[in-house]
């Protein structure tokens, strides 16, 4: 038997509401990979569109866990990172890449802060610009529209969008140094929504798509990050992963939407875990 591929993610925990590490973990393990975890804060909820948040930072810890790991002589095949709170936190993320990974480690960093043409309001106005610099030393990038403009110090274009924009967009992410892209709520029409993978290397762009569900729905961002880099692990290359990505996190989108559930609740991904696990399993590699 193949050895077990093993994930670090590291993102927040909000207890409540679907989203960062509750939802890395069990999409992660879902596909047969071990995710181990570096909670960077504990929050009662998420901070979207929920008051009153409790908020312990655990910003100390993350640099004793990742020494600790690395007393163990503990090998990870990718390192995912998500919500990072402050400056600081994206200095120390910078150096446990160092610390943790290696050549053969895959760096996954989904820069949130921001969405729907805004930063999120726990963020100072500078933060893309620390965010962008974590962005460079990732093998992948997974930013969303308005968290690639932040980047790249544009304004905001509601879309639809076209393939022109899309793919300029991502030619100007390639520059910041990820070597793939897969850049989220592309669309260039009201009927579908999905996401544009690119490798920098040849230019290649391919795209995603599924029918566009009305709603801002919490936490997608990370149900498709977490598949994304469940499927990546499990053998499928980039186009193929973003494609389950999309298909995962369209399909937790419409179980939700369906039973009516409250859109700051996160979504229904659970139900879909065994149909996920099925798919990836498939390719091993
Ligand atoms: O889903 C992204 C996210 C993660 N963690 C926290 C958040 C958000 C988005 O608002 O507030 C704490």
């Amino acid at each position: 038997m193949k050895r077990q591929k093993r994930v670090a993610a590291i993102h927040d925990i909000s207890c409540f509401g679907r989203c960062s590490l509750t939802v890395a973990l069990p999409i992660i393990s879902s596909a047969g990979i071990e995710c181990a975890v570096v909670p960077t804060a504990v929050l009662s909820t998420h901070t979207g569109g929920i008051d009153g948040y409790t908020f312990h930072d655990l910003t100390d810890e993350i640099m004793p866990i990742a020494k600790h790991w690395k007393s163990l002589d503990l090998e990870f095949d990718a390192i995912y990172t998500g919500y990072l709170g402050s400056f600081h936190q994206l200095d120390i993320v910078s150096s446990l890449f160092d610390l943790l990974g290696s050549n053969d480690t895959l760096k996954v960093v989904d820069p949130v802060m921001a969405d729907n043409g805004v930063l999120y309001k726990s963020f100072p106005a500078d933060f893309p610009k620390g965010m962008r610099k974590l962005c460079a030393k990732a093998d992948i990038i997974v930013p969303n529209i308005t968290e690639a403009v932040l980047m790249l110090d544009e304004p905001y274009q509601e879309g639809p969008y076209t393939a022109d924009y899309i793919e300029t967009l991502l030619r100007k992410l390639g520059e910041i140094g990820a070597k793939q892209v897969v850049l989220t709520g592309v669309h260039f029409d009201d009927k579908q929504l999905g996401a544009a993978a690119y490798d920098c290397e040849t230019g290649e762009v391919e795209y995603s798509f599924a029918g566009w569900i009305e709603g801002y729905y919490h936490g997608t961002g990370d149900v498709f990050g977490s598949a994304l880099v469940a499927a990546l692990l499990r053998g499928f290359d980039l186009p193929e992963a973003t494609e389950e990505a999309v298909r995962f996190t369209v399909g937790s989108i419409a179980r939700t939407k369906a039973a009516g559930t409250d859109i700051r609740f996160g979504v229904n991904f659970e139900s879909g875990l065994e149909e996920l696990a099925t798919r990836l399993n498939i390719k091993t590699r």
